[in-house]
């Protein structure tokens, strides 16, 4: 049994993974057509997609292997791997597990057929996904206009990053016992400096996909809760915690989750 599972599904999904640290309890998986960890076959996947779940297992062995009552999908919305994949897996596992997912939607430019998939997918995440952050590529060149396109696309691979370290070390305490649900923003900021929480979380609101909704945040770095909760209490979030480690040597990292609905239950 693994703590928490990562899949990557799919080109993006698959590079995104990459981008995670290998860590302790965390089983990792990467789903493609070709050179994968696991080689899937979305057409053959769909065929299957309402026949009973124990054929389904039967046809389809590697799902049983994702061992962890946790498991975060990761995913660019738009091509057919990631899209399919993702929104059939849902169905199949999200009611026996809680799945989290990380999905990115398609640029502007990548056209009609792209992110109508894309939106086709989302409908069903929406059902069967406990919750899911929504990193929209297309605010990436809204926000930083200026920034050369390999840039861009590696943003969404490091929020994911971030995202699952800090669901593994903060947000599994925190979050799992309480009704978070459906769409969620993101955006991880780090200070330095006299005021370096407040620069962290300022960082972490400018994100392109932060909005208006509630917010958590996650501090990590060489700091105590109690030193942190006057300035983080000013930014009134639902909730929020620390994990104190050395590892980003002077500076804060501040993990901000937007809750941008509200919960049905
Ligand atoms: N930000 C970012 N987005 C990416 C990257 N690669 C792909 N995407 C997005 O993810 C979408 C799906 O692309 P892929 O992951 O390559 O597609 P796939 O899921 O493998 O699907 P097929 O190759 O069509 O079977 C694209 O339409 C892009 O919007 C990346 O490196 N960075
Ligand atoms: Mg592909």
């Amino acid at each position: 049994m693994h703590t928490l599972s990562v899949i990557g599904c799919g080109g993006a999904g698959e590079k995104f993974l990459d981008y995670i640290p290998k860590m302790a309890g965390v089983q990792r998986i990467s789903l493609n057509i070709s050179k994968a960890d696991v080689i899937v076959d979305p057409d053959r996947m769909e065929s299957y997609e309402n026949v009973p779940s124990n054929l389904i297992l039967s046809q389809f062995p590697w799902i049983q292997k994702i061992d962890s009552e946790d498991i975060f999908l990761i995913a660019g919305l738009g091509g057919k791997t990631g899209s399919e994949v993702g929104r059939i897996l849902g169905k199949i596992l999200g009611k026996r597990k809680r799945l989290w997912g990380i999905f990115t939607l398609p640029f502007e430019w990548e056209g009609e057929e792209r992110k109508k998939r894309a939106q086709k997918a989302l409908d069903e995440i929406r059902k069967n996904y406990r919750a899911y952050f929504i990193l929209e590529n297309e605010k990436i060149i809204k926000h930083y206009p200026e920034l050369k396109m390999e840039i861009a696309m590696s943003i969404p691979a490091a929020v994911a990053k971030h995202i699952v370290i800090d669901f593994l070390r903060i947000g599994m305490k925190n979050m799992l016992h309480r009704k978070i649900r459906g769409e969620l923003g993101a955006g991880v900021g780090f200070g330095v400096g006299k005021n370096r929480i407040k620069v962290a979380i300022e960082d972490a609101l400018s994100s392109p996909w932060m909005g208006e909704g509630d917010k958590i945040i996650f501090l990590s770095g060489n700091v105590e809760i109690e030193d942190a909760r006057y300035i983080v209490q000013k930014y009134l979030p639902q909730f929020w915690d620390v994990y104190t480690t050395n590892e980003y040597g002077e500076r804060i990292k501040a993990t901000v989750i937007e809750i941008r609905q509200e919960s049905e239950l």
